[in-house]
């Protein structure tokens, strides 16, 4: 009897070990999951929407995250752009080119968090102010 009990609290060690190593595997993909959906760079799946109207840039004045995707919709007849002021920073810059009429271009945000002054490089009077968070 004793010897059969023996065995029963063998038999009963071995399923808990058996247990815990299947609960161990378990929660394994779901860490790395955790730890994957942690290293998606900053701003992505976000973006900033620019229009331009009226040789307006609309808004003027906005923030995002580093990296993060801006988006410009020129609204007008006429051909603009959203470029960095040259010589405004040192740690980045940015430039859609030209966006003709009705198109939509987009660009990348710096990484570097700060202010960044921008303009049409058409129409110099059309200015704005991106800042990185
Ligand atoms: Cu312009």
């Amino acid at each position: 009897v004793r010897r059969a009990g023996r065995l029963l609290v063998a038999a009963v060690i071995v399923v808990a070990i058996v247990f815990a190593a299947a609960i161990a595997t378990a929660s394994g993909p779901a860490a790395s999951s955790t730890t994957a959906s942690s290293t998606v760079p900053m701003g992505s799946g976000t973006s900033m929407a620019v229009s331009i109207e009226n040789f307006t840039f609309v808004p003027d004045d906005f923030s995002v995250s580093p990296g993060e995707e801006v988006i410009v919709t020129n609204h007008d007849g006429v051909t603009h752009t959203l470029t960095a002021t040259p010589g405004a920073s040192l740690r980045g810059t940015f430039n859609t080119g030209n966006i003709a009429p009705g198109a939509t271009v987009s660009f990348l945000a710096p990484s570097d968090p700060g202010t960044y002054a921008f303009d049409c490089s058409i129409h110099n009077f059309m200015t704005g102010m991106l800042i990185v968070r």
